[in-house]
């Protein structure tokens, strides 16, 4: 059964040209784009995004680096698609979890500057999603 998740290219990322590596990705994986938008986001947005992480000791400087520069959010929709895309992006930390064929693990080395999200659960895709594309 087809579903729905939500992607962002974070940005640093965009600023290190790697949203047309994550689309090829995503697309050889046979994952189909349902939207893709480059915005920078509001700190209202990125703090509703981030919200199980108020009151952590990175969540501020998440907010901040969220919010620093434009990112391309996504949807991305296809059989299961919400663990695929995680499979595709790799652990948080791209050093210590993420390993070499992953995103994160080809392209990242620090925690916070991990290049993109993916949605973790159906329940968090319906939300992201609504926060992102409200009218998709
Ligand atoms: P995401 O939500 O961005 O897809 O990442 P995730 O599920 O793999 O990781 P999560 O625990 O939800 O953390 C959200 C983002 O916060 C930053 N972070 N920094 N400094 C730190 O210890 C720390 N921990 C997390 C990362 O950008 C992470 O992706
Ligand atoms: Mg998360």
């Amino acid at each position: 059964m087809s579903e729905r998740t939500l992607v962002l290219v974070k940005p640093d990322g965009v600023e290190r040209g790697l949203v047309g590596e994550v689309i090829a990705r995503i697309e050889r994986k046979g994952l189909k784009l349902a939207a893709l938008e480059l915005r920078t986001a509001d700190r209202a947005t990125a703090e509703q995004h981030y919200a199980e992480h108020d009151g952590k000791s990175f969540y501020n400087d998440l907010v901040d680096f969220i919010t620093g520069g434009p990112l391309v959010a996504l949807v991305v929709e296809g059989t299961r698609a919400i663990p695929a895309f995680r499979q595709l992006a790799g652990g948080t930390d791209p050093v210590e979890k993420a390993t070499p064929g992953t995103i994160r693990g080809d392209f990242g080395i620090e925690v916070q500057y991990n290049l993109v999200h993916g949605s973790d659960s159906a329940e968090s895709a319906e939300r992201e999603i609504k926060i992102w594309f409200p009218n998709l």
